[in-house]
């Protein structure tokens, strides 16, 4: 009974999962992530991972019809990845669309209350470590100042109220999403999320933190790298130099649809 109310009420959720060298987290991430959401669907987006990931994808799909599997030519980072699944998710008529990494950062227990906030009516919903109860897990020092610092860094010029500007688990409502102006993203590394989550801040959208804590992948490799961090910088103060000039993003969140 439960089962059913729960495939009913996630039926018009995709979860869009951007992949490249996961083969080792791919099967078990999906099967929890389903667990967490009955009923929704999940896609996958592999970049022709050089690990097999994209083949693996592709026998998971033909075991279970809630996954689907994107593929492309090669890699091209995180952002053009989304860009194209949360395309694919809309095109299907995805009512709510979250995003989340596949290397076990993003705990798929927290879905459930990502989705309970949209269903409370937040827009755009953070899963966040920089909200009471949330955090990070097995970081060092450096680490912390630096993500912590470019997430306030981000805050403090764009004049946002989000206090996680970089994470990337995040659950969208569809109006949100269709109201970024993508053509506005320069879609690199954790700039990416900066930007989508200011695009959608400034068309209107609601934006609720929800608190997660993060936790350091443990398989697989790590491609975290100084020029990411130098090109958010740069983009941050781009996108606020556009603005003070006239030049900023005018596009407003659609609510005529809206079913609450
Ligand atoms: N399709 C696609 N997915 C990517 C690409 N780069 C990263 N990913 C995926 O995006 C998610 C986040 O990437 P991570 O490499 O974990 O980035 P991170 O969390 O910032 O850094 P580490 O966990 O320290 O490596 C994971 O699911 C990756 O497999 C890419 O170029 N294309
Ligand atoms: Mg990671």
């Amino acid at each position: 009974m439960t089962e059913h109310t729960d495939v009913d009420r996630y039926a018009g959720t995709w979860v869009v999962l951007p992949t490249y060298d996961e083969a080792e987290n791919l099967a078990g991430i999906s099967a929890a992530i389903l667990h967490a959401l009955p009923g929704a669907t999940l896609l996958v987006v592999d970049d022709s991972s050089p690990d097999g990931t994209g083949e693996l994808a592709d026998r998971l799909a033909g075991q279970d019809p809630r996954i689907v599997v994107r593929h492309r030519a090669g890699k091209e980072g995180l952002g053009k990845a989304y860009i194209e699944g949360f395309r694919v998710a809309l095109d299907a008529g995805a009512a709510h669309v979250i995003q989340m990494d596949a290397d076990w950062s993003h705990s798929p227990d927290y879905l459930p209350a990502l989705m309970a906030a949209i269903e409370h009516g937040a827009d755009l919903v953070i899963g966040s470590r920089y909200t009471r109860g949330g955090g990070v897990r097995d970081w060092g020092i450096l680490r912390r100042i630096v993500s912590r610092g470019g997430s306030l860094f981000a805050r403090v010029v764009l004049r946002l109220r989000t206090h996680d500007l970089t994470g990337g688990f995040k659950a969208w409502r569809r109006a949100a999403l269709e109201a970024v102006e993508w053509e506005r993203v320069h879609s690199g590394g954790y700039v990416f999320q900066i930007e989508t989550t200011y695009l959608a801040t400034r068309a209107g959208a609601s934006v609720v933190e929800v608190p997660i804590v993060f936790k350091d992948r443990e398989v697989g490799t790590s491609k975290m790298s100084k020029s990411i961090i130098v090109e958010a910088l740069l983009v941050v103060l781009q996108l606020r130099w556009e603005e003070l000039r006239g030049r900023g993003p005018t596009a407003r969140m659609d609510r005529t649809g809206d079913e609450g």
